[in-house]
């Protein structure tokens, strides 16, 4: 009897941990002379990475250069961000490269007006577990398309947009409710 009992209760917990894992979101603001805000929000998706969805306003039409650098500092013009998030020593380039930062999204593309609505999926970062964790990081916006080639940061150009990583949720307190069921047949 036991046994039944738990089962099903397992199942619920595995089901929710999964549809509901961690989620981040950055929220970007302009630097001097800029217009560019919005939103970039981080969900884990399981054995797919994690999913990144960028919603932009504000920005010059065309293409720009979108990563995730090492400081989780926008200030100064996002320049105290410092560098591309790069926890495993790698050289910079495109995001499916064999070689490239943990934090080289490539490009967005803002339409005629000036919006980015995108969203992809990769493996190269995680939400907040382990050295690739994008939690504490900043998220920055160029002026320039990224080169996807040139050392050690594709000649963006200046940054024009820039958020930093916070934890939007944790899996334990997702959770935590759904183990009372548990608790009460013991
Ligand atoms: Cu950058
Ligand atoms: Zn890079």
């Amino acid at each position: 009897m036991k046994k039944l009992l738990v089962v099903p209760i397992a199942l619920l917990f595995l089901a929710c941990g999964h549809s509901k894992g961690p989620m981040a979101n950055a929220t970007i603001d302009s630097t001097s002379g800029s217009t560019a805000k919005g939103t970039v929000h981080f969900q884990d998706a399981g054995e797919n990475g994690v999913e990144v969805v960028v919603d932009l306003t504000g920005v010059p039409p065309g293409v720009h250069g979108f990563h995730v650098h090492e400081k989780g500092d926008c200030g100064n013009n996002a320049q105290n961000a410092g560098g591309h998030f790069n926890p495993n020593g790698m050289v910079h380039g495109a995001p499916d490269a064999v070689s490239h930062h943990a934090g080289d999204f490539g490009n967005v593309t803002a339409d005629d007006k000036g919006e980015v609505h995108t969203r992809f999926t990769t493996h190269s970062i995680s939400i907040n577990t382990g050295t690739n964790a994008v939690v504490g990081h900043a998220v920055v916006l160029h002026g320039n398309p990224d080169d996807l080639v040139s050392q050690p940061a594709g000649n963006a150009g200046p940054r024009i947009g820039c958020g930093v990583v916070t934890l939007a949720n944790a899996v334990a307190s997702v959770n935590g409710p759904m183990m009372f069921p548990a608790r009460r047949t013991t």
